[in-house]
């Protein structure tokens, strides 16, 4: 294990205030906020440039299922001002182009460093320094480390038999290459129905010859009802922005716009419902969740909606039985649920079949196309839109190592037990903090809401300690043990955690189960995390250079 100064060689240039790995939505702010705060920072990203996944997810049809002007920084009102969005729910190349935007305006490229992964972070004991290393064997310092490495950047291609023999070219949605991958003509397969399946599958289908999906568990998905922004709209909006950043903190999930209401699926009769579950969808957006304040919480209400969908999906596609193969049976919302844009009337189309490789998996990828257990189909291309590893993929790729060379990997090897401070902290890790990983709240929620709250928190807690001539901060293992705690007895009172996805750990093969999210809200996380700021950071034990401080 490499612990000392002398053994990484630092050369001065690269002994920084904080590092930061990332130039995505959390990346880019941090290492703004960082600067601001006049520290010596830098940021480290493997893409060629800003961005993060909305570099990255460049397949057919992406787009964000939070809406435009709301998936967006909140910290600047001349940033505000200055962009506007063109429709409800932005397309990729758009919240690409307004990332780049964001990095121009605040001229952040000059301390970003692409190309680069960061594969090595350990704790130097001796001088309260994490000493890292990069894939092109540079060694750099830092007194701060920071992971905005994103929840879902690191991609699962499933580990199928034969994929190395296959003939045809291969993608996943998630490194989708920079030129138009041309469908025309193709006998294209798609393999995964989720956010991503879901909003690929119709814009592959209307080029590709033929397009077989391989659907292994079917997703609720209601449309997303995209539009192009009035300009009045946006004109309001604008002149609104404090209003609308104030009810966005209150919120559950970070979201103005699909807020809950107070009302039991149960207290209503099944007519009145049903004109409430209509009204929801009619609107769009993933607001039919907030229909009742039940939903996720009580098994009878949350078959109400799920019935409901169902009926919808039976209504969009003309075969019954292929209908029947897309209705999902697991509680709504325990996976996470899709926005679509005909998605099931792609369905109907001639040249579109349903493979359910539930029933009958696949065996193996071969040289002409895809094996399941009962037939073989010949494709020219394949997709994966298999998913992520999500949260902790992109944490467990780099060795990180805290205190006494423990490594992160090893000590949240047990799903069940992975422990966090806030989703920002972690024992025996000193002055490493997390942005939008587990334990926050947001993967439930409108991620730039919760992403901004903890880089601010992140920057005001170094703030204060720098301020106060302490050297580390570190998250008592009680403190963790609390919040972790808290987390699952608030995930235990609901039904996100009784589903089998990335929520779980459930989708990739190996993978410790464990549900990190916290479901408390948004609004209940900021509370959270100020009253914790407010009594001098609590739980966390602090140490300057010749005592610490418990
Ligand atoms: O990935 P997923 P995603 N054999 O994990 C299937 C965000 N996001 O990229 O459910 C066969 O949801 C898997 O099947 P199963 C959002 O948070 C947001 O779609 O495991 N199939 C599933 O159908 C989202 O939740 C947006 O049985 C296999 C699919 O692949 C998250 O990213 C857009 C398989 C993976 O679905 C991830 O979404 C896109 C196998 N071996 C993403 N392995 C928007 O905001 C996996 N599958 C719009």
């Amino acid at each position: 294990m490499i612990s000392t100064q002398q053994q990484f060689h630092t050369n001065q240039d690269n002994n920084f205030d904080a590092i930061v790995i990332g130039a995505g939505f959390s990346g880019l702010y941090m290492l703004y906020r960082l600067r601001e705060a006049g520290l010596r920072a830098r940021a480290y990203e493997a893409s060629a440039d800003v961005g993060g996944v909305w570099y990255t997810n460049r397949y057919p049809g992406a787009r964000c299922d939070s809406e435009s002007i709301i998936y967006n920084y909140t910290f600047s009102e001349e940033l505000l001002q200055e962009w506007t969005w063109t429709s409800r729910f932005p397309e990729q190349a758009e919240i690409l182009s307004y990332l780049n935007f964001v990095a121009d305006k605040f001229d952040l490229r000059r301390d970003i460093q692409f190309n680069t992964r960061i594969t090595e972070a350990h704790f130097d004991e001796m001088n309260n320094r994490w000493m890292l290393q990069t894939d092109d064997g540079t060694s750099l310092s830092a007194k701060y480390f920071i992971s905005g490495v994103g929840m879902h950047s690191t991609t699962n291609i499933p580990n199928f038999k034969g994929l190395e023999t296959f003939e045809g070219d291969w993608y996943h949605t998630g490194q989708w290459p920079h030129e138009k991958v041309d469908f025309n003509g193709k006998r294209v397969g798609v393999i995964g129905t989720g956010s991503s399946g879901i909003q690929a599958i119709p814009v592959i289908a209307k080029e590709a010859e033929h397009l077989t999906v391989f659907q292994r568990t079917p997703v609720y998905s209601t449309p997303a009802r995209n539009h192009p922004y009035d300009p009045e709209f946006i004109r309001e909006t604008k002149a609104n922005y404090s209003e609308i950043i104030r009810e966005i903190r209150k919120s559950r999930g970070g979201s103005i716009l699909r807020d809950y209401n107070d009302r039991s699926a149960m207290e209503d009769t099944p007519e009145v419902r049903l004109r409430e579950y209509e009204k929801m969808y009619e609107k769009g957006g993933l607001g039919l969740q907030a229909t009742y304040k039940d939903l996720l919480v009580n098994e009878a209400a949350n078959e109400t909606v799920s019935e409901f969908i169902r009926s919808k999906i039976s209504a969009r596609v003309k075969d019954p039985e292929v209908a029947e193969k897309l209705m999902p049976k697991y509680y709504y919302a325990a996976k996470r649920p899709a926005l679509d844009t005909n998605y099931y009337e792609t369905y109907n189309r001639e040249n579109v079949t349903l493979v359910d490789v539930k029933s009958a998996p696949i065996e193996s990828i071969t040289p002409k196309g895809l094996r399941t257990t009962e037939s073989e189909y010949e494709l020219d291309v394949l997709v994966f839109a298999t998913g992520y590893d999500s949260m902790t993929g992109s944490l467990f790729k780099i060795d990180i190592r805290g205190k006494g060379g423990m490594s992160l990997k090893e000590k949240w090897a047990d799903g069940a037990k992975m422990r966090t401070y806030l989703g920002m902290a972690v024992a025996g890790f000193p002055n490493f903090f997390l942005i939008a990983n587990a334990e926050s709240p947001a993967a439930l929620s409108n991620m730039p809401v919760v992403i901004q709250q903890q880089v601010e928190w992140i920057d005001d807690c170094i703030a204060y300690f720098r301020e106060h001539g302490v050297d580390t901060i570190e998250a008592k293992a009680e403190a963790e043990e609390d919040w972790s705690k808290h987390c699952k007895e608030v995930a235990d009172k609901t039904l996100y955690s009784k589903g089998d996805s990335w929520y779980t750990g459930a989708n990739i093969e190996g993978k410790p189960r464990g549900f990190l999210i916290y479901v408390g809200g948004v609004a209940a996380y900021r509370k959270k995390c100020d009253e914790v700021a407010a009594k001098a950071y609590v739980g966390f034990s602090l140490s300057s250079a010749r005592e610490t401080v418990s």
